[in-house]
């Protein structure tokens, strides 16, 4: 049997990349070609979220049966590398033949790959690009240096990118590359437009991109929009409080002020998630989840909402997604930007649980170490003093003790 890999972050794929496989498919007669997405380190890398460029390639290649989606590499947690890609493969498939498809600007990176013997000793490659003259010097040096076994695709390489194609969306806006698109589409093969028009995406592939709101930043007002859909009038009000408190104390404290509008607006996002997909959704972004948090949707909404504002509404800034992951139990040495969430998600306007909230809401402004102590404090004793017992998060404790310590020390020093 003859299998192709063909790796990538398919941010989106694009009609290029479906016209390479085809070729090599023929080409080489290959029994099938397996894409392999790449995986995101969680929030690291600058490229769309797993599970979006999972389904885009699920939506395009649904009607190629040779064509397959492999998500070991989505599923590996932290860096990946093809060796340990194509050993998993090689277990999976002993006997076949594992071909590779890469394009030229790939080629030239190989080498700097981790232990290039072991890719050169177990694949053969193929190079989507005929006509490039480098390329084939370099596939003499490989073969002489690692004795690689590099063959090139008869067909051209179209050479437009994902990331042309992001870039263009960007610009553009969805409406307008819609209508680029279908201009492209339109033009014949021999044209020069029409390598521009292989480079598109497929039709399904750009509802998608625009449904997901991909490659474009939502404004806020898209961000409440959505949200509303996701929260109840009551929740969306708590929200709005959030956000009119920590942008006062994001000035106070000079913290982002962007940033923290940001945070709060999304900080009880995933609060009337159910439990499995919020469960679901920490999972597959290697969020890790003690034993309370899977049965407490109290303490699962913060964790799963960062992911949520990760994977819906494009947010890709740590110390963002920080401050909603911790908005609940809060933790030690918080930064500003989440010590402000902290404190504006107990004290906003709206809220009335306690007549001590108007004293936090002044000293808010001058003490904000100090309210966090006073705010867990309460909620410890809230959480106790409560008829059915309840389990307290340890999180919650340490964060406790650790502001606890911090107040008394600075006074001691005083
Ligand atoms: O989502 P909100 O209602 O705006 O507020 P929140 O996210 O701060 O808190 C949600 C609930 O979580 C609140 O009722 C208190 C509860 N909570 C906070 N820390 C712990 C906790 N519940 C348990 N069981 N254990 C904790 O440590
Ligand atoms: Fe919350
Ligand atoms: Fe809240």
């Amino acid at each position: 049997m003859k299998i192709c890999l063909f790796g990538g972050t398919f941010d989106p794929i694009h009609k290029g990349h479906i016209h390479i496989a085809k070729n090599a498919l023929s080409e080489f007669k290959l029994d099938k070609v397996i894409f392999v997405p790449t995986g995101n380190s969680y929030m690291k890398k600058d490229v769309s979220p797993a599970i979006h460029r999972l389904n885009m390639l699920k939506i395009a290649l649904k009607d190629f049966p040779e064509f397959e989606i492999s998500d070991i590499e989505i599923k590996r947690e932290g860096y990946t590398y093809t060796r340990d890609t194509i050993k998993e493969i090689k277990e999976i498939y002993p006997d076949a033949e594992i071909y590779f498809l890469i394009g030229t600007d790939t080629l030239f990176m190989i080498e700097k790959w981790v232990e290039p013997e072991y890719l050169f000793n177990n694949l053969i490659f193929i190079v989507a690009d005929r006509k490039d003259k480098n390329s084939k010097e370099k596939a003499k040096e490989l073969k002489d240096k690692f004795n690689a076994d590099i063959r090139f695709s008869n067909c051209d390489f179209y050479d437009i990118s994902s990331s042309d194609i992001r870039s263009k969306i960007r610009e553009l806006g969805y409406s307008e590359f819609a209508f680029e698109m279908k201009k492209a589409s339109e033009c014949k093969e021999d044209n020069e437009n029409a390598s521009f028009s292989y480079g598109y995406v497929i039709e399904s592939v750009f509802d998608y991109i625009k449904d997901n709101h991909l490659y474009i930043d939502l404004s806020d007002a898209e961000m409440i929009t959505l949200l509303s859909k996701d929260l109840k009038e009551s929740r969306l009000i708590h929200t709005l409080g959030v956000m009119d408190e920590a942008s006062v104390l994001a000035k106070v404290y000079n913290a982002d002020i962007k940033k923290v509008s940001l945070a709060a607006l999304l900080h009880d996002c995933a609060k009337y998630m159910p439990m499995d997909e919020s469960i679901e959704i920490c999972e597959r972004n290697f969020v890790k989840l003690n034993d309370l948090e899977r049965k407490k949707s109290s303490l699962l909404h913060s964790k799963a909402g960062a992911c949520l504002a990760y994977e819906k509404y494009g947010i890709k800034d740590k110390e963002i997604l920080d401050a909603i992951s911790y908005h609940t139990t809060g933790r030690p040495d918080m930064s500003i930007i989440e010590k402000i969430i902290f404190i504006s998600d107990a004290i906003e306007p709206n809220r009335d649980y306690s007549e001590k909230l108007p004293m936090y809401r002044m000293i808010a402004n001058v003490d904000i170490d100090l309210v966090c102590m006073n705010i867990l404090k309460d909620t410890l004793d809230h959480l106790n003093s409560m008829e059915e017992k309840q389990e307290i998060d340890i999180k919650t404790i340490e964060t406790y003790e650790y502001y606890k310590t911090l107040i008394s020390d600075r006074d001691k020093k005083k």
